[in-house]
């Protein structure tokens, strides 16, 4: 059995079409290789990674809940189009008492007003946009301190 913190990350909806479409606003690399990247950087940090993607509502709601029994540490989400239209996945992190980081992978407040509202943003750590895919690396990071200060 693995002695390093949990960490999930989850993707939301559309999000495994990067790559594919609208490189100005979410970068050229797809879901695969964002993955690839947070694994490596998982690995350095000696820290159990699992990323999750799904474009169904329910989906990510039964993965949140899981995460609590799974002893996961601490949660990396992209909500995606959730961000601005789901109390349901909000109310689904709001009841696991597991910390998370907010990201996207674009400035959403420079973009349309509609994304500028977030369900999560008021419950989450913290929250990183417009890093691409710099973000989730950073959020990692961040959940490598904050559940294990110890380690450096
Ligand atoms: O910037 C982000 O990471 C977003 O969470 C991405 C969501 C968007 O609804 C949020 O406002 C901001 C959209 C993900 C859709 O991804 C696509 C990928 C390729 C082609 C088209 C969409």
């Amino acid at each position: 059995m693995s002695l390093s913190p949990r960490i999930w990350v989850l993707h939301g909806p559309n999000l495994n079409r990067l790559g594919t479409r609208e490189p100005e606003i979410y970068g050229s690399a797809t879901l695969n290789q964002i993955n690839q990247m947070i694994e490596e950087k998982a690995k350095a940090l000696d820290l159990a990674i699992d990323c999750f993607q799904s474009n169904h509502e329910g989906a990510l709601i039964e993965r949140i809940h899981q995460a609590e029994q799974s002893a996961v540490k601490f949660i990396v989400i992209n909500p995606a189009a959730f961000t601005h239209t789901s109390v349901a996945l909000r109310d689904a992190i709001a009841s696991v008492a597991i910390p998370f980081v907010e990201v996207h992978l674009s400035n959403v407040h420079r973009r349309e007003a509609f994304r500028h509202h977030s369900y999560f943003s008021d419950l989450a750590e913290a929250v990183i946009c417009g890093l691409g895919p710099q973000g989730y690396l950073a959020a990692i990071e961040f959940a490598a301190r904050r559940i294990a200060p110890h380690r450096g």
